[in-house]
């Protein structure tokens, strides 16, 4: 059981469920972009109706209220609040100040996401994250919708997941912008990137009174086989936490949080990327690491560990009977909730809240009109019972699902379902899934 004050809440993100992608002056964004080429998306769709929530955000609510979450945590469009020429758009802000009204008539707490990855386009054609003054645009963006939600939101999260928006977006060229940056290229991004989440914080505590803030990097958490084994135990989070100098750099964790929580790079961070790695002055690294409530953190999956021979970590395929996610990286490894915040805590002594963490399934509807997800109660029990167990010996404040609607998942398109409530994109209906049920009992009983 939880503490009484826990929060249990649920997720989304702008593109993935707004739809109108041009209503009421909002401008393109690098997903707007991205997805007119079909051939990155899997299933040839796009983000232009998705659950067209931009319409029907009274109806979010409401399904939100009868789930019982105490949270909903969701993100703001950039280039629905801000035009071409830097201004702001009121009526791209009406529809946030529209929807928290909303939430705040049936006392659901926002978490608002400021930036969930769409970039508007025009800025990305000034160099998005490599053009040095993108912080500062950040910083507008962050003033103009902290004083647009104030007496609203008191509860912001930067940025989403650091890792994806330059390994997938910037490296593989999975996501928006489809980009290929250099290493020297990618270290100044992540540079700016930084700066952008110290920016937006300094203009957070300066516009919102009792703000907390925070930043939701992803992460995938080592599990050891042997729990007793301590050595194993420390193997795994000295990887966890290590930078390593190949392909997948940018896909860690400590290039991004060390920076934040303990005011610097990784130590090899500077003989790793010597001679590559932006100029790094006192002052950014100041601004970066300006103080923060909690530890967001999106955890899905995880690996098992075991020490081989030599003592060395190994890999292990091990899922005894757990259901398996319908996206190839989403492995059931429900200790990724206990290993995961118990990391995260040891490095860096703040609160732990769960940002997102969800199961694809592959949903239908059934003869009966209903859609029935074990496999998604079996995870999400599976997940809280770990979490459970770490609230116990490291400080875990709440967790969001991820997510109250089946959306746009990116370069999967819209087959890839993760919602608790079922979208069928042809008719606009919204049908609960069971699972829907299970967690709003799960949010009543206040654990499992
Ligand atoms: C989140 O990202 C996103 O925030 C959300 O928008 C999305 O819809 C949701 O999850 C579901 O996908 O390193 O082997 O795990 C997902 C996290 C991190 C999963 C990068 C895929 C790459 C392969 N993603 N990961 S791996």
């Amino acid at each position: 059981m939880f503490d009484s004050k826990f929060i249990f809440g649920c997720s989304t993100a702008s593109y993935q469920i707004e739809g109108s992608i041009d209503k009421d002056g909002k401008v393109p964004s690098i997903w707007d972009t991205f997805t007119k080429n079909k051939k990155n998306i899997a299933d040839g769709t796009d983000g232009s109706i998705a659950c067209d929530s931009y319409i029907k955000y009274k109806d979010d609510v409401k399904i939100l209220s009868e789930l019982g979450v105490k949270a909903y945590r969701f993100s703001i469009a950039w280039c629905r609040v801000i035009d071409n020429n830097n201004n702001p758009n009121q009526k791209g802000l009406d529809y946030y100040i529209n929807l928290c009204k909303e939430l705040k008539n049936y006392n659901i707490r926002p978490f608002v996401t400021l930036y969930h990855w769409d970039m508007p386009e025009w800025l990305e054609d000034l160099g998005g994250f490599l053009n040095d003054s993108i912080s500062d645009y950040f910083m507008h963006y962050t003033d103009v919708v902290t004083k647009a939600l104030d007496g609203l939101v008191s509860d912001y999260i930067t940025i989403n997941e650091p890792q994806v928006i330059m390994q997938l977006g910037h490296r593989d060229c999975a996501h928006a912008p489809g980009v290929k940056f250099s290493d020297k290229e990618m270290l100044h991004a992540i540079h700016n990137l930084l700066k952008c989440h110290g920016k937006a914080v300094k203009v957070i505590r300066k516009n919102v009174k009792n703000s907390t803030v925070g930043f939701a990097p992803c992460s995938r958490p080592l599990v050891p086989v042997d729990k007793s084994d301590k050595v194993l135990y420390q193997k795994c989070y000295d990887y966890f936490f290590e930078l390593r100098n190949d392909y997948y750099y940018p896909n860690m964790v400590a290039i991004y949080s060390d920076p934040v929580f303990l005011g610097d790079y990784p130590k090899n961070y500077y003989e790793v990327f010597k001679g590559i790695h932006p100029e790094i002055t006192k002052e950014d690294l100041e601004l970066i690491s300006q103080p923060l409530d909690y530890i967001y953190q999106n955890f899905y999956s995880g690996n098992y560990i075991r020490l081989n021979k030599d003592n060395n970590i190994e890999f292990e395929d091990f899922y005894p009977g757990f259901p398996e996610g319908n996206i190839e990286w989403l492995q059931v490894v429900p200790e990724t909730l206990y290993y995961g915040p118990k990391y995260l805590y040891e490095r860096y002594k703040k609160p732990i809240i769960i940002s997102e963490n969800g199961f694809c399934n592959n949903d239908v509807i059934s003869l009966d009109g209903k859609v029935h997800d074990p496999e998604r109660t079996d995870y999400i029990k599976r997940y809280l019972i770990e979490l459970d167990k770490v609230s116990k010996e490291v400080p875990v404040l709440g967790y969001f699902y991820w997510s109250l609607f089946d959306n746009f998942e990116w370069s999967y398109g819209l087959k890839k379902r993760f919602g608790l409530v079922y979208m069928n994109y042809k008719t606009g209906e919204r049908i609960k899934k069971d699972s829907f049920f299970e967690y709003k009992k799960i949010i009543e009983n206040g654990g499992i």
